[in-house]
């Protein structure tokens, strides 16, 4: 019988299908490209794929501005494609985890069209948050909340009479209209969109901004108190993290035990992880809750104890599953993010403007390994984004005509954006964008992804493809990783070490110089070669110490 607590476990490989792999040679990365790799995944060893947005989209954000929440974008394939992505998925015994997007629609979704086209105070108003402006004319937007991509989150608009009109709210780019979690046909619709999947067999979901959907609309609208810290603690801000949204997954639950087994669910909530942040995991709402903290976590002994302290100790309290991740589509890779200088401050390189440069060095290879293998060794559910697997850096210089991320729009091209992490992936050393397809690119691709490709790792000892594969192979087969132990273990200054059960030990050098390992110990993989019997600083090994 089908374990249904598999996701608790489970290593999730994040496919952005627009770069992954292009089947049809239009130079974005489709259903087919996904179809035809799927046998790379089974043999890298991961038991999920989650799949980014592939549903219809103008593209104004990557596929998070969505058209039509129950089809498939014509030029990633069909909804037979899909079938056929999941039936084969099953097949070698991987799960497929879809991307719901509900707290914005496209501008181009009927209903946004609809509610342009009709009065205001309409129904068709009320799936989205319309406001008058206030001041002169009602030309000041109706509060002072902001867009997470720059500028105001209000954009007025014209009265299909020709006059200017109403503001409606976009916590995102103007093209992705927040809706209006208060209106039950809403709701109703998201319920129904999630059994359209589960009835079409997905077995699981990745909730976009999942908690910003309940908002305080009562008139007149709250200003956010403090604009200069993005998200609040306490569930006082009027549009994040607040009470009501929990009832929203409370129902969902009940839509997810609707299927044998149950459909598991993971938010994405981009704030501090507190605990606050560990609610949405509980068993009666999504299960697992998407913990950034070490991805967030620069390099540091003590910063990692803590984060993992806090992960460990939030999600026991909350009774979900624990989740780890180190980069995704929205972050420059942490191959290069791992190797910035210390001190740099987080919020300027999450979006980097080249400020702080993001580089291609050693270091920051070496950091990725080891951050990597820590993370595969704690307990709980590791989610990896394409590419990793490969070392792939951060593409700093994209030129400036070819970024499409609406951050480098709505910033005045003074953030780059999202791009350098979303390049198309490298399969072979040479040829029309690397393997990729055969139309090219939909970004550049630097000369170094030859070398980083598949087909250079594939084989090699050493390779960061090879350490993946070995990796994962050992965590579904050693007995202290399949478990849930964890305690910490005795490390020499500025290393971590954890037990995984009696046997396994997880070492990490944190320190500026080599470090021993215990005696007796017997390496299962390491991060790069020991030197004189030594971890190296900045390497990471797993240890049979019984
Ligand atoms: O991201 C949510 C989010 O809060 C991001 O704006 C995040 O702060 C930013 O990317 C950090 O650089 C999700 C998706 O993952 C992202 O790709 C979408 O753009 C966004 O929602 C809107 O749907």
């Amino acid at each position: 019988a089908a374990d249904p607590d598999w996701w608790r476990t489970a290593v999730v490989y994040q496919v952005y299908p627009r770069s992954f792999a292009d089947s049809d040679g239009d130079g974005i990365g489709d259903l087919g490209g996904l179809l035809d790799r799927l046998p790379y995944l089974a043999r890298l060893g991961v038991d999920a794929i989650w799949l980014s947005p592939f549903y219809p989209s103008p593209l104004a954000d990557g596929g998070y501005d969505i058209s039509d929440y129950r089809d498939v974008d014509p030029r990633l394939g069909t909804l037979a494609d899909f079938d056929q992505v999941v039936a084969t998925a099953h097949r070698l015994g991987i799960k497929i985890i879809v991307d719901i997007v509900p707290n914005h629609t496209s501008d181009q979704h009927p209903w946004f069209q609809e509610a342009l086209a009709s009065p205001a105070g309409s129904p068709a108003r009320d799936r989205y948050i319309f406001r008058d402006g206030t001041g002169h004319d009602g030309a000041t937007p109706p509060s002072n909340w902001v867009s997470h991509f720059g500028g105001p989150a209000w954009e007025r608009i014209t009265e299909p009479d020709g006059t200017p009109g109403q503001w409606y709210c976009h916590l995102f780019a103007k093209e992705q209209p927040d809706l209006n979690w208060e209106n039950p046909e809403v709701r109703a619709y998201f319920k129904d969109t999630l059994r359209f999947w589960a009835d079409r067999g997905v077995d699981g979901f990745r909730i976009d901004v999942a908690h910003s959907l309940a908002k305080d609309l009562s008139h007149p609208l709250r200003d956010q108190p403090n604009l200069d810290r993005m998200l609040p603690l306490d569930g006082t801000d009027p549009l994040y993290d607040r009470e009501e949204v929990h009832t929203i997954y409370q129902e969902w639950r009940e839509v997810f035990n609707e299927y044998d087994p149950p459909r598991m669910a993971v938010a994405e909530t981009w704030s501090p992880a507190n605990e606050r942040t560990y609610l949405y995991a509980r068993p009666t709402e999504l299960g697992q809750v998407f913990d950034f903290s070490l991805l967030k976590s620069p390099w540091g002994r003590d910063r990692f104890v803590a984060v993992i302290d806090q992960a460990i100790a939030g999600h026991a309290g909350a009774g979900g599953g624990l989740t780890w991740v180190l980069s995704s589509h929205d972050v420059p890779r942490h191959a290069s993010r791992l190797a910035l200088p210390e001190g740099t401050d987080p919020d300027d390189w999450l979006i980097t403007d080249g400020r702080h440069p993001v580089l291609d060095t050693p270091l920051g290879l070496d950091r990725a390994r080891a951050a990597t293998l820590m993370m595969l060794a704690l307990p709980g559910s590791p989610y990896l984004y394409q590419g990793e697997e490969l070392g792939l850096p951060e593409v700093p210089d994209i030129p400036r005509e070819a970024l499409q991320d609406p951050v480098w729009y709505r910033t005045n091209h003074t953030l780059k954006g999202r791009d350098g992490a979303r390049v198309p992936l490298p399969w072979t050393r040479t040829g029309t964008s690397f393997g990729f397809g055969d139309g090219g690119a939909w970004l550049p691709q630097p000369e170094s992804f030859g070398r980083l490709s598949v087909e250079a790792q594939d084989g090699i000892p050493g390779s960061t493809l090879e350490m993946y594969r070995h990796a994962l192979r050992l965590r579904r087969d050693h007995p202290g990783l399949r478990g849930s132990d964890f305690a910490w273990a005795d490390a020499p200054a500025h290393c971590l070490a954890f037990d995984r059960g009696p046997g396994f030990r997880c070492l990490v050098n944190l320190s500026g110089v080599p470090c021993p390992l215990p005696g007796g110990a017997e390496v299962l993989i390491c991060s790069g070669p020991l030197t004189d019997g030594l971890l190296p600083p900045d390497h990471t090994a797993w240890l049979s110490t019984s």
